[in-house]
């Protein structure tokens, strides 16, 4: 009997970091692209034998100038929260030099996420060739990177996977590589913060007919108290 799992992943950073190129080779869809501003979401299955399939939710990224931090972590708030589980959360750095407020932007994913979300991250470094073609190792990289990242690398269980997006050839090995790394936190207990409330995304049918429900019974109760005050009065 074979087994059919999903594991959820949930794409972040800062905008321009490499998250939609990630998801486009992760997934080995050429023409995925992420939609400027708005969550995108990508799924596609993991190759024989296995027949788990892995959704992705690509987020908009912090830093942008056409739309504020707060509104950014908003809608992905509402679109996590809506979510049955989440198996990981990958947090994307361009390999360049990290500045610190991209680093800070991991506490405002903590807001949203819960102080205990980097159990369940994984750092994920794109443009990995430029670490190659300064001939460095990741380990030199790291070293020389500042020191808040170099905490939040610990913080996140020294969990790192580095990309070149630009290059497709080691695509199956790479999402192994990245597969193995979620494997790794998957028995982690994790939940987004609020989730599971009933008035929550709007978006699954279950949810709409149950929220539509409830508001429907507090308008109704509403509007007998208020018929009932009137008539008392
Ligand atoms: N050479 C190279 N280009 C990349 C890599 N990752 C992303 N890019 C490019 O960087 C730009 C921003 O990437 P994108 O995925 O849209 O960033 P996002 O805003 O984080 O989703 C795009 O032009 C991508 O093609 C990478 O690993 N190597
Ligand atoms: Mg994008």
């Amino acid at each position: 009997m074979t087994t059919t799992k999903t594991y959820n992943v949930i794409v972040v950073g800062y905008q321009g970091q490499g998250k939609s190129a990630t998801v486009m080779k992760l997934s080995g869809d050429p023409n995925y692209k992420g939609k400027d501003g708005k969550i995108t979401r990508k799924t596609f299955r993991l190759k024989e034998p296995s027949s788990w399939t892995v959704h992705v939710v690509d987020t908009p990224g912090l830093g942008s100038l056409a739309t504020s931090d707060h509104k950014i972590l908003d809608r992905i708030y509402n679109e996590a929260r809506c979510l049955q589980h989440v198996d990981a959360i990958l947090i994307v750095f361009k390999t360049d030099r990290i500045k610190n407020t991209q680093i800070k932007a991991v506490d405002q994913f903590c807001k949203i996420f819960g102080d205990n979300f980097l159990q369940k991250s994984i750092i994920v470094l794109t443009f990995a060739d430029a670490v190659k073609q300064k001939n460095t190792s990741i380990g030199e990289f790291l070293a020389n990177s500042p020191e808040t990242f170099q905490s939040l690398y610990k913080k996140c269980g020294e969990r790192i996977w580095c990309v070149e997006n630009s290059d497709w050839e080691d695509r199956e090995e790479n999402q192994e590589e990245l597969i193995e790394l979620i494997k790794s936190v998957e028995t982690v207990p994790y939940k987004i913060p609020g989730a599971g409330r009933v008035i929550c995304c709007g978006k699954s049918a279950v949810c709409i007919a149950v929220t539509v429900a409830i508001v429907g019974a507090v308008v109704i109760a509403v509007a007998v108290a208020v018929g009932v005050a009137v008539t008392n009065s």
